[in-house]
């Protein structure tokens, strides 16, 4: 069985290698010829038993096809080339100029987080939306019912392009007006996404951040639907034995507001340097989403309801790794990157 073995693969590396019809064949005819080695084989099994006849011979037969599908696929691969010429160009084998133990890469842990939190939403029937970086007043501020005189919109906190006419994006959210604008409800999205506020950076803050927001319009959406979608994106993300609790709060897009908290799990609630003593962890802000936000986009708000949710993806990184400083994501030393 082992020198079956050994054939198939002596034959699949010969036919790999071998650079024209011809040469494939020539080695057709020296394994399954009417002296090849599978078929003098084949011819030999009458010296063994009944049973041994059945195993060898499936053994046999296997190994017959391994080698034919080898050949047919080296001739599928001569057949791609148009003309002879293009095959001579194509000729020169280079892989064994490269090692195969490359390293592998992986995920920026900010990336990793984004994408295991979309994950969870995507269970509960979220899709994926995607916005520009780049928006205007109207989106970013207006049509999220952020007041004129609102102290966001300021330029201390707003990297405004030149003109005024243009903005960095602060939030996602604008995402979310792009997507109301294009669909009617039902609607349930999340817009993962780079943004962007102008202030100076520290260990827990900087100019440059992520989020994931989420988004559900529909007729009879209510804060139970809200309260246990999110509970069920917080038991998934951070483990099914922590207890969670929502506290009211307040955003200009959204009414009634709360914040959502987690046990603290690093000393389970009993209160430790990370959660500051009061065994809660704040992991995301959310709400109902005010009328006037769904009238700017001109959705009937007698009709639908909806609520809305912002994850600081930075954040819940260094809540779950560990990370007591948010500028060592940006600064691609290796040294931080490979422990993840
Ligand atoms: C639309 C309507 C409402 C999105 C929301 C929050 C609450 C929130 C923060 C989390 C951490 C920002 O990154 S952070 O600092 N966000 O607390 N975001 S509700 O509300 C929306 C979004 C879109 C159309």
């Amino acid at each position: 069985m082992n020198n079956i073995e050994e054939i198939v693969k002596k034959a699949s590396e010969q036919i790999q290698k071998a650079q024209n019809l011809e040469a494939v064949e020539a080695l057709k005819t020296q394994y399954l010829g009417k002296s090849g080695e599978i078929t003098k084989l084949l011819k030999s099994l009458s010296e063994y038993s009944v049973e041994e006849k059945k195993k060898i011979g499936a053994l046999l037969n296997c190994a017959k096809k391994d080698i034919e599908a080898e050949i047919e696929k080296r001739k599928e691969f001569f057949a791609s080339f148009e003309t002879e010429e293009n095959m001579k160009k194509e000729r020169t084998d280079f892989s064994s100029a490269f090692s195969f133990n490359f390293p592998k890469g992986h995920l920026h842990p900010i990336s990793q987080t984004i994408e295991d939190i979309s994950a969870i939403f995507k269970s509960l029937g979220f899709e994926t939306a995607q916005g520009p970086e780049i928006e205007t007043d109207w989106y970013n501020f207006e049509a999220l019912n952020h007041p004129a005189d609102h102290p966001a919109r300021d330029i201390q906190d707003t990297f405004y392009l030149e003109g005024m006419k243009n903005l960095l994006r602060t939030h996602t959210s604008p995402g979310q007006i792009h997507v109301m604008e294009n669909q009617q409800p039902p609607i349930k999205v999340i817009v993962p996404g780079r943004v962007y506020r102008n202030e100076a950076s520290d260990a827990s803050h900087s100019s440059t951040f992520h989020q994931i927001e989420g988004l559900s319009v529909d007729k009879n959406v209510t804060f139970i639907d809200l309260k246990s979608t999110l509970t069920l994106y917080a038991r998934n993300f951070f483990g099914f034995d922590l207890d969670i609790r929502f506290r009211p709060s307040y955003f200009p897009f959204t009414e009634p507001s709360a914040e959502m908290d987690v046990q603290c799990f690093f000393c389970k609630g009993k209160g430790c340097g990370v959660c500051k003593g009061t065994g809660w962890i704040e992991i995301l802000g959310c709400g109902m989403v005010h009328p006037n936000v769904l009238k700017a986009v001109k959705y009937d708000s007698e009709k639908y309801t909806g609520y809305a949710f912002g994850i600081g993806v930075e954040r819940i990184a260094m809540l779950k790794y560990g990370i007591d400083d948010i500028r060592l994501f940006y600064e691609n030393d290796l040294r931080f990157l490979r422990q993840f």
